[in-house]
């Protein structure tokens, strides 16, 4: 066990800094006595009443007036006795709190504990704990709305459905072990296999949300390729809605790749600006075009950047292959034809005849297609933003392998049943199962992978 959980908690739960008003949370046995030992007049133990008091230093000198709210166990988020101090933010102010707690028994909290106690107290899941943090870092609407919705147990409720009906798949499987001699069979082996299809079908489809779940935690990274000064750097500019990008009429302006970000349609744009793609003499160069390929090959999305008022080049025709390799490999892909401002040359329709991608005609000094560039972004995603309105989306590659897990050992059970495999032979695959559903909302999750979870919150949260 990593953390010691009888002893009394103290950490800042709100940003070190300047600003109106900062809170210090207590949480253990000790927060009332010993938030007591430093104001100017006892706080009573009656819960959910606000106090104004004076917080005193060592000297009995005025550090700030405050006001504490006691939370009294189990009705607190710890589920354990729980001291809300609110001061003005000043970090002289919030270390003198700070430190008066300690010197009367507090202990800083490890990150993430106030939450670990809350899971250990039964307050939440490990769903939803997970969810607190998801929460604080949604960095676009749709993936706050999940991560809300998970934090209120969604999740947890569905696979707490999905492991009953394993419990009971299991409980019935023993009645036959237990009165194997009789012939008497609790659940006909057809009638299970029947079951079981049902449950891996439920498991299968909460798995392929998470083609959604992982564009929403992750966003999708949009990397612009094209040969130099076609105006990549330009159009990531006009998409995140800045000047981002150094943008020069000088080809090979863009040496390094950088990212900048964008909300679209309620998902994270992540851009990358690329070093244009040539052959070139110039070695630092070449490394950032070595660079770019890489890039490339991690890309949700490449938007691949030509140059409409002239003719096609011999760099161009390198991108078209790449595109060529990618089309055949099913990867994502936008074409943009550049500067029609500046009209098109005749070639581009033939050279562009072979690429199944979408082609979208585009300006970044005018912002004309800018929208229809916008669309063929979504439109590559169609089929995973389909699933934005289901209730309950997987975001988190953990439970996404716990549920991989359980539905393989779901499946071995399915197959024994084929082979005509003995019932210990399926309650292995189906405890295993149940195991594997375990560690999603916390039940059966090995205390090293806990620590690793509650380790990558923030100290105070
Ligand atoms: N007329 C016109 N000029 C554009 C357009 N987009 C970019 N330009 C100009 O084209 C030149 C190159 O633009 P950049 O955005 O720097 O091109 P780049 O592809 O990032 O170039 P490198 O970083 O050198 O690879 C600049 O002078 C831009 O102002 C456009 O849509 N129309
Ligand atoms: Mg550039």
């Amino acid at each position: 066990m990593k953390y010691n959980t009888s002893d009394t908690i103290v950490a800042l739960a709100t940003p070190m800094g300047a600003g109106a008003l900062a809170v210090v949370r207590l949480s253990g046995a000790q927060a009332l006595s010993i938030t007591n030992q430093c104001v100017h007049k006892p706080i009573p133990a009656e819960p959910r009443r606000v106090h104004f008091r004076h917080f005193l230093n060592a000297n009995q000198e005025l550090l700030d007036q405050v006001v504490v709210t006691f939370f009294q166990a189990p009705a607190s988020y710890t589920g354990e006795d729980v001291v809300e101090i609110s001061a003005h933010n000043n970090p002289l102010i919030v270390r003198g709190i700070i430190e008066e707690t300690l010197r009367h028994g507090a202990r800083v909290a490890e990150p993430g504990e106030f939450t670990y106690r809350a899971f250990l107290n039964g307050k939440m899941d490990l769903t939803q704990a997970e969810a607190v943090a998801e929460v604080i870092a949604a960095r676009t609407r749709q993936s706050l709305t999940h991560s809300l919705r998970h934090l209120t147990g969604v999740l947890r409720d569905r696979i707490l459905a999905i492991k009953q009906d394993v419990v009971n798949y299991l409980s019935l499987l023993e009645i036959n072990l237990d009165f194997s001699d009789e012939e008497i069979e609790a659940l006909p082996r057809e009638e299970l296999a029947r079951r079981l299809d049902t449950t891996i079908e439920r498991l299968r489809q909460l798995m392929h949300t998470y083609s959604y779940g992982k564009l929403l935690e992750e966003g999708i990274r949009i990397l612009f390729m094209g040969r130099p000064n076609v105006g990549k750097s330009s159009l990531l500019n006009r998409l995140v809605g800045e000047e981002r990008a150094i943008v020069s009429d000088i080809p090979g302006t863009t040496r390094d790749y950088i990212e900048a970000q964008a909300q679209l349609d309620g998902l994270l744009i992540r851009a990358v600006d690329t070093a244009g793609v040539r052959q070139t003499p110039d070695a630092i160069e070449a490394l950032g075009i070595e660079r770019t390929l890489r890039q490339a090959e991690q890309a949700d999305v490449v938007a691949a950047v030509f140059e409409a008022p002239a003719p096609p080049q011999d760099d161009d025709q390198v991108l078209k292959s790449r595109l060529l390799t990618w089309q055949a490999e099913q990867r994502h892909a936008v074409v943009l034809l550049n500067k029609v401002d500046r009209g098109e040359h005749g070639a581009w329709a033939t050279f562009l005849k072979d690429l199944s991608y979408p082609v979208v005609r585009i300006s970044a000094k005018t912002g004309k297609g800018m929208d229809a560039f916008r669309e063929a972004l979504l439109g590559v995603f169609e089929r995973e933003r389909a699933l934005e309105h289901e209730d309950v989306v997987v975001t988190s590659e953990r439970h996404r392998d716990a549920l991989q897990r359980a539905l393989e050992a779901l499946e071995g059970a399915r197959q024994g049943i084929a082979a005509g495999f003995s019932d210990e032979f399926l309650a292995a695959d189906i405890r295993s199962a149940l195991s594997a559903l375990g560690e999603i909302v916390g039940e059966t999750t090995p205390q090293d992978l806990l620590n690793h979870i509650f380790a990558n919150f923030c100290i105070g949260k």
